[in-house]
Protein backbone atom coordinates (compact mmCIF):
# COMPACT_ATOMS: atom_id res chain seq x y z
CA UNK A 1 0.00 0.00 0.00
CA UNK A 2 1.02 3.37 -0.90
CA UNK A 3 2.33 5.79 2.48
CA UNK A 4 2.37 9.31 2.02
CA UNK A 5 3.63 11.43 5.04
CA UNK A 6 5.33 14.90 4.78
CA UNK A 7 8.02 15.79 7.35
CA UNK A 8 6.02 19.75 7.23
CA UNK A 9 3.58 18.11 9.39
CA UNK A 10 6.07 19.60 12.14
CA UNK A 11 5.00 23.06 11.94
CA UNK A 12 2.12 22.47 13.48
CA UNK A 13 3.69 22.00 16.67
CA UNK A 14 1.43 24.51 19.13
CA UNK A 15 2.98 24.66 22.82
CA UNK A 16 -0.88 25.03 24.26
CA UNK A 17 -4.08 23.20 24.66
CA UNK A 18 -6.99 24.92 26.79
CA UNK A 19 -7.84 21.63 28.65
CA UNK A 20 -9.24 21.57 32.10
CA UNK A 21 -8.74 25.20 32.47
CA UNK A 22 -5.34 25.52 32.09
CA UNK A 23 -2.96 25.62 28.65
CA UNK A 24 -1.43 22.06 28.47
CA UNK A 25 0.88 20.39 25.82
CA UNK A 26 -1.20 19.58 23.18
CA UNK A 27 -2.83 16.04 22.49
CA UNK A 28 -2.09 16.51 18.93
CA UNK A 29 1.46 16.72 18.79
CA UNK A 30 4.16 15.63 16.17
CA UNK A 31 5.00 12.90 17.76
CA UNK A 32 2.06 11.43 16.91
CA UNK A 33 2.62 10.93 13.05
CA UNK A 34 6.24 9.95 14.24
CA UNK A 35 5.06 6.75 16.03
CA UNK A 36 2.72 6.24 13.36
CA UNK A 37 5.17 6.16 10.73
CA UNK A 38 7.45 3.94 12.76
CA UNK A 39 4.68 1.38 13.86
CA UNK A 40 3.56 1.15 9.60
CA UNK A 41 7.11 0.91 8.67
CA UNK A 42 7.82 -2.17 11.09
CA UNK A 43 4.68 -3.25 10.08
CA UNK A 44 6.32 -3.69 6.96
CA UNK A 45 4.53 -1.04 4.54
CA UNK A 46 7.79 0.49 3.59
CA UNK A 47 6.39 2.36 0.07
CA UNK A 48 6.52 5.89 1.92
CA UNK A 49 6.29 9.15 -0.36
CA UNK A 50 6.22 12.88 0.61
CA UNK A 51 3.31 14.77 -1.78
CA UNK A 52 3.78 17.37 -3.67
CA UNK A 53 3.20 20.80 -2.95
CA UNK A 54 -0.57 21.25 -4.20
CA UNK A 55 -1.87 24.44 -3.65
CA UNK A 56 -5.69 25.66 -2.32
CA UNK A 57 -7.68 24.99 -5.60
CA UNK A 58 -9.58 21.86 -4.51
CA UNK A 59 -9.92 23.12 -1.06
CA UNK A 60 -11.74 26.60 -2.54
CA UNK A 61 -14.67 23.83 -3.71
CA UNK A 62 -15.39 22.73 0.02
CA UNK A 63 -14.02 25.81 2.14
CA UNK A 64 -15.44 29.46 2.37
CA UNK A 65 -12.74 31.48 0.29
CA UNK A 66 -12.75 34.00 3.69
CA UNK A 67 -11.94 31.45 5.81
CA UNK A 68 -8.97 30.11 3.45
CA UNK A 69 -7.90 33.62 3.81
CA UNK A 70 -8.00 33.63 7.48
CA UNK A 71 -6.15 30.83 8.01
CA UNK A 72 -3.77 31.73 5.54
CA UNK A 73 -3.00 34.88 7.94
CA UNK A 74 -4.39 34.49 11.07
CA UNK A 75 -0.88 33.60 12.81
CA UNK A 76 1.19 36.47 11.53
CA UNK A 77 -1.92 38.93 12.29
CA UNK A 78 -2.09 37.64 15.83
CA UNK A 79 2.06 38.19 16.24
CA UNK A 80 1.45 41.92 14.65
CA UNK A 81 -0.55 42.46 17.49
CA UNK A 82 2.69 41.60 20.07
CA UNK A 83 0.65 38.02 22.33
CA UNK A 84 2.87 36.55 24.19
CA UNK A 85 1.05 33.35 23.83
CA UNK A 86 -0.84 31.76 20.73
CA UNK A 87 -3.71 32.43 19.06
CA UNK A 88 -6.85 31.36 21.22
CA UNK A 89 -10.10 33.67 20.73
CA UNK A 90 -12.28 34.96 23.49
CA UNK A 91 -15.59 35.98 22.31
CA UNK A 92 -18.08 33.33 19.89
CA UNK A 93 -20.79 34.32 17.74
CA UNK A 94 -23.75 32.61 19.42
CA UNK A 95 -27.64 32.42 19.48
CA UNK A 96 -29.30 35.72 18.39
CA UNK A 97 -25.88 37.39 17.53
CA UNK A 98 -24.08 38.69 14.42
CA UNK A 99 -23.06 35.83 12.19
CA UNK A 100 -22.46 37.49 8.63
CA UNK A 101 -20.34 40.15 9.70
CA UNK A 102 -16.47 39.05 10.09
CA UNK A 103 -14.79 41.84 12.64
CA UNK A 104 -11.77 43.57 11.54
CA UNK A 105 -10.11 42.80 14.65
CA UNK A 106 -7.73 39.45 14.62
CA UNK A 107 -9.76 38.49 18.18
CA UNK A 108 -12.41 39.16 16.59
CA UNK A 109 -11.58 37.20 13.87
CA UNK A 110 -10.64 33.97 15.50
CA UNK A 111 -13.92 33.54 17.33
CA UNK A 112 -15.67 34.13 14.55
CA UNK A 113 -14.12 31.24 12.91
CA UNK A 114 -13.69 29.33 15.65
CA UNK A 115 -16.13 26.05 16.46
CA UNK A 116 -13.83 24.74 19.54
CA UNK A 117 -10.92 26.99 21.32
CA UNK A 118 -8.66 23.82 22.77
CA UNK A 119 -6.88 24.47 19.31
CA UNK A 120 -4.14 27.35 19.63
CA UNK A 121 -2.73 28.87 15.94
CA UNK A 122 0.76 28.95 16.39
CA UNK A 123 3.09 29.71 13.93
CA UNK A 124 3.54 27.32 11.37
CA UNK A 125 0.31 25.95 11.85
CA UNK A 126 -1.11 27.47 8.49
CA UNK A 127 2.11 25.25 6.43
CA UNK A 128 1.23 21.90 8.30
CA UNK A 129 -2.17 22.00 7.10
CA UNK A 130 -1.31 22.79 3.86
CA UNK A 131 1.12 19.86 3.52
CA UNK A 132 -1.28 17.58 4.91
CA UNK A 133 -4.00 18.41 2.47
CA UNK A 134 -1.50 17.85 0.22
CA UNK A 135 -0.60 14.20 1.58
CA UNK A 136 -5.22 14.10 1.34
CA UNK A 137 -4.54 15.30 -2.32
CA UNK A 138 -1.87 12.70 -3.12
CA UNK A 139 -3.84 10.03 -2.20
CA UNK A 140 -6.94 10.67 -4.09
CA UNK A 141 -4.34 11.00 -7.09
CA UNK A 142 -3.49 7.90 -6.61
CA UNK A 143 -6.97 6.23 -6.64
CA UNK A 144 -7.67 8.24 -9.50
CA UNK A 145 -4.96 6.30 -11.33
CA UNK A 146 -6.54 2.86 -10.65
CA UNK A 147 -5.00 1.78 -7.33
CA UNK A 148 -6.73 0.35 -5.23
CA UNK A 149 -5.71 1.69 -2.37
CA UNK A 150 -3.31 4.19 -0.16
CA UNK A 151 -2.92 5.93 3.62
CA UNK A 152 -2.56 9.59 3.63
CA UNK A 153 -0.81 10.04 6.91
CA UNK A 154 -2.19 13.50 7.74
CA UNK A 155 -1.20 15.64 10.17
CA UNK A 156 -2.64 17.29 11.37
CA UNK A 157 -5.89 16.05 11.12
CA UNK A 158 -9.16 17.04 9.10
CA UNK A 159 -12.41 16.20 9.91
CA UNK A 160 -13.60 18.83 12.70
CA UNK A 161 -12.84 21.80 9.78
CA UNK A 162 -16.57 22.94 8.64
CA UNK A 163 -16.75 25.00 5.55
CA UNK A 164 -15.63 28.11 7.32
CA UNK A 165 -14.66 26.91 10.67
CA UNK A 166 -11.14 25.80 12.40
CA UNK A 167 -11.25 23.62 15.50
CA UNK A 168 -10.33 20.17 17.43
CA UNK A 169 -6.88 19.91 16.02
CA UNK A 170 -8.24 20.71 12.70
CA UNK A 171 -8.05 23.34 10.03
CA UNK A 172 -8.43 22.29 6.16
CA UNK A 173 -10.99 18.97 5.75
CA UNK A 174 -8.57 16.67 4.26
CA UNK A 175 -11.43 13.90 3.65
CA UNK A 176 -13.77 16.57 2.05
CA UNK A 177 -10.73 17.41 -0.43
CA UNK A 178 -9.93 14.29 -1.39
CA UNK A 179 -13.33 13.63 -2.21
CA UNK A 180 -13.38 16.53 -4.23
CA UNK A 181 -9.84 15.51 -6.11
CA UNK A 182 -12.05 12.04 -6.85
CA UNK A 183 -15.45 13.73 -8.08
CA UNK A 184 -13.07 16.21 -10.15
CA UNK A 185 -11.39 13.17 -11.90
CA UNK A 186 -15.07 11.57 -13.03
CA UNK A 187 -16.30 9.90 -10.05
CA UNK A 188 -20.41 10.54 -9.18
CA UNK A 189 -20.64 9.32 -5.83
CA UNK A 190 -17.51 8.93 -3.17
CA UNK A 191 -18.20 8.06 0.85
CA UNK A 192 -16.57 9.18 3.38
CA UNK A 193 -16.47 6.56 6.13
CA UNK A 194 -15.74 8.40 9.53
CA UNK A 195 -14.61 5.89 12.43
CA UNK A 196 -12.67 8.48 14.44
CA UNK A 197 -14.20 8.36 17.82
CA UNK A 198 -15.19 12.10 17.89
CA UNK A 199 -18.63 13.21 15.06
CA UNK A 200 -16.98 14.60 12.39
CA UNK A 201 -19.13 17.86 12.60
CA UNK A 202 -17.02 19.60 9.92
CA UNK A 203 -17.20 16.60 7.19
CA UNK A 204 -20.57 16.82 7.73
CA UNK A 205 -21.08 20.68 7.53
CA UNK A 206 -19.50 20.21 3.66
CA UNK A 207 -21.34 17.35 2.36
CA UNK A 208 -24.74 17.68 4.19
CA UNK A 209 -26.04 19.61 1.65
CA UNK A 210 -24.90 17.48 -1.38
CA UNK A 211 -25.97 14.04 -2.95
CA UNK A 212 -22.53 13.14 -4.35
CA UNK A 213 -20.48 12.88 -1.38
CA UNK A 214 -22.01 10.46 0.79
CA UNK A 215 -20.84 10.80 4.75
CA UNK A 216 -21.07 8.39 7.37
CA UNK A 217 -19.82 8.67 11.30
CA UNK A 218 -19.47 6.37 14.18
CA UNK A 219 -18.87 8.46 17.19
CA UNK A 220 -19.18 8.94 21.03
CA UNK A 221 -23.08 10.27 21.65
CA UNK A 222 -22.65 14.19 21.39
CA UNK A 223 -25.08 14.49 24.55
CA UNK A 224 -21.74 12.93 26.27
CA UNK A 225 -18.66 14.12 24.36
CA UNK A 226 -17.00 16.51 21.88
CA UNK A 227 -17.80 18.05 19.51
CA UNK A 228 -21.13 18.00 21.30
CA UNK A 229 -23.54 20.13 19.13
CA UNK A 230 -24.02 18.05 15.44
CA UNK A 231 -23.56 14.50 15.33
CA UNK A 232 -27.27 12.43 16.62
CA UNK A 233 -29.02 10.07 14.38
CA UNK A 234 -31.92 12.18 12.77
CA UNK A 235 -29.35 14.38 11.21
CA UNK A 236 -30.14 12.72 7.53
CA UNK A 237 -29.31 15.44 5.09
CA UNK A 238 -30.53 18.40 4.03
CA UNK A 239 -32.00 19.61 0.35
CA UNK A 240 -29.93 17.70 -2.23
CA UNK A 241 -28.33 16.14 0.12
CA UNK A 242 -30.96 14.28 2.25
CA UNK A 243 -30.57 10.68 3.38
CA UNK A 244 -26.80 10.93 2.60
CA UNK A 245 -25.77 11.53 6.01
CA UNK A 246 -26.05 8.68 8.60
CA UNK A 247 -24.81 9.12 12.15
CA UNK A 248 -23.84 6.54 14.62
CA UNK A 249 -23.96 7.83 17.90
CA UNK A 250 -22.79 5.55 20.90
CA UNK A 251 -22.45 5.67 24.34
CA UNK A 252 -19.51 5.56 26.92
CA UNK A 253 -18.02 1.76 27.20
CA UNK A 254 -19.06 1.10 23.96
CA UNK A 255 -16.73 -2.17 22.93
CA UNK A 256 -16.20 -3.66 19.14
CA UNK A 257 -18.90 -6.34 19.41
CA UNK A 258 -21.75 -3.13 19.59
CA UNK A 259 -19.19 -0.68 17.51
CA UNK A 260 -18.99 -3.38 14.45
CA UNK A 261 -22.62 -3.68 13.83
CA UNK A 262 -23.04 -0.17 13.22
CA UNK A 263 -19.99 -0.49 10.79
CA UNK A 264 -22.07 -3.22 9.21
CA UNK A 265 -24.92 -0.96 8.85
CA UNK A 266 -22.87 2.26 7.83
CA UNK A 267 -21.33 -0.21 5.28
CA UNK A 268 -24.55 -1.71 4.00
CA UNK A 269 -25.34 2.15 3.56
CA UNK A 270 -22.26 3.12 1.39
CA UNK A 271 -22.74 -0.34 -0.57
CA UNK A 272 -27.17 0.68 -1.49
CA UNK A 273 -25.95 4.14 -2.13
CA UNK A 274 -23.31 3.35 -5.09
CA UNK A 275 -20.08 4.57 -3.91
CA UNK A 276 -17.01 4.27 -6.09
CA UNK A 277 -14.61 4.60 -3.30
CA UNK A 278 -14.77 5.11 0.31
CA UNK A 279 -12.37 7.72 2.03
CA UNK A 280 -11.87 6.56 5.65
CA UNK A 281 -11.41 8.58 8.37
CA UNK A 282 -9.28 7.12 10.69
CA UNK A 283 -8.88 8.04 13.98
CA UNK A 284 -7.87 5.34 16.74
CA UNK A 285 -9.36 7.27 19.81
CA UNK A 286 -11.34 4.28 19.71
CA UNK A 287 -8.72 2.62 21.64
CA UNK A 288 -9.77 1.72 24.79
CA UNK A 289 -6.12 3.64 26.32
CA UNK A 290 -6.96 6.93 24.32
CA UNK A 291 -6.81 9.49 26.86
CA UNK A 292 -8.98 11.95 25.40
CA UNK A 293 -12.12 9.43 24.21
CA UNK A 294 -14.63 6.82 26.13
CA UNK A 295 -14.89 3.58 23.33
CA UNK A 296 -13.39 -0.21 24.12
CA UNK A 297 -11.61 -1.04 21.14
CA UNK A 298 -8.48 -3.31 21.35
CA UNK A 299 -5.74 -3.54 18.81
CA UNK A 300 -6.71 -6.89 16.75
CA UNK A 301 -10.32 -4.83 16.84
CA UNK A 302 -8.30 -2.37 14.02
CA UNK A 303 -7.46 -5.22 11.84
CA UNK A 304 -11.16 -6.44 11.51
CA UNK A 305 -12.54 -2.96 11.20
CA UNK A 306 -9.93 -2.29 7.72
CA UNK A 307 -10.88 -5.83 6.92
CA UNK A 308 -14.59 -4.54 6.62
CA UNK A 309 -14.29 -1.89 5.26
CA UNK A 310 -12.13 -3.09 2.48
CA UNK A 311 -14.68 -5.91 2.05
CA UNK A 312 -17.46 -3.35 0.54
CA UNK A 313 -14.97 -3.96 -2.79
CA UNK A 314 -14.53 -0.58 -3.92
CA UNK A 315 -10.88 1.29 -3.47
CA UNK A 316 -9.85 2.86 0.22
CA UNK A 317 -8.19 5.60 0.96
CA UNK A 318 -7.55 6.03 4.57
CA UNK A 319 -6.69 9.26 6.00
CA UNK A 320 -5.55 9.83 9.61
CA UNK A 321 -7.61 11.98 11.91
CA UNK A 322 -7.32 11.76 15.68
CA UNK A 323 -5.89 8.87 18.20
CA UNK A 324 -3.73 10.19 20.99
CA UNK A 325 -1.17 9.77 23.73
CA UNK A 326 -0.57 6.05 23.79
CA UNK A 327 2.58 4.65 21.91
CA UNK A 328 -0.17 1.78 20.56
CA UNK A 329 -1.53 4.88 17.99
CA UNK A 330 0.85 3.29 15.37
CA UNK A 331 0.12 -0.62 16.08
CA UNK A 332 -3.66 0.46 15.71
CA UNK A 333 -2.99 1.97 12.48
CA UNK A 334 -0.96 -0.31 10.85
CA UNK A 335 -3.33 -3.17 11.83
CA UNK A 336 -6.40 -1.25 10.39
CA UNK A 337 -4.16 -1.05 7.01
CA UNK A 338 -3.22 -4.71 7.56
CA UNK A 339 -6.75 -5.59 7.24
CA UNK A 340 -7.38 -3.18 4.33
CA UNK A 341 -4.37 -4.52 2.47
CA UNK A 342 -5.55 -8.16 3.08
CA UNK A 343 -8.57 -7.55 1.49
CA UNK A 344 -7.27 -6.52 -1.64
C1 LIG B 1 -9.22 14.99 15.44
C2 LIG B 1 -9.70 14.80 16.86
O1 LIG B 1 -9.75 13.68 17.35
N1 LIG B 1 -10.00 15.91 17.55
C3 LIG B 1 -10.49 15.85 18.90
C4 LIG B 1 -10.51 17.17 19.56
C5 LIG B 1 -11.00 17.06 20.98
N2 LIG B 1 -10.76 18.24 21.69
C6 LIG B 1 -11.46 18.46 22.93
C7 LIG B 1 -11.35 17.30 23.82
C8 LIG B 1 -12.07 17.48 25.11
C9 LIG B 1 -11.98 16.15 25.81
N3 LIG B 1 -12.42 16.16 27.12
C10 LIG B 1 -12.45 14.82 27.63
C11 LIG B 1 -11.88 14.71 28.99
C12 LIG B 1 -11.70 13.25 29.29
N4 LIG B 1 -11.32 13.06 30.65
ZN1 LIG C 1 -11.08 12.20 17.45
Amino acid sequence: MKIIYSEKHKLRDAKTELHGGELVKPFEGPFRAEWILEAVQAAGFKDVSAPADHDLDVAMKVHDRGYLEFLSTAWDRWAAEGFAGEAIPVTLPVRRTQMARVPRNIDGALGYYANSVETSISKGSYEAALASQSCALEGADWLNKGNRNAFALCRPPGHHAGIDTYGGYCFINNAAVAAQRLLDHGAKRVAILDVDFHHGNGTQDITYRRDDIFFASLHGDPVDAFPYFLGYADETGEGPGEGFNANYPMPPGTPWSIWSQALSYALSRIKAYGAEAIIVSLGVDTFEKDPISFFKLTSPDFIKMGAMIADNGVPVLTLMEGGYGVPEIGLNVANFLKGVADKA
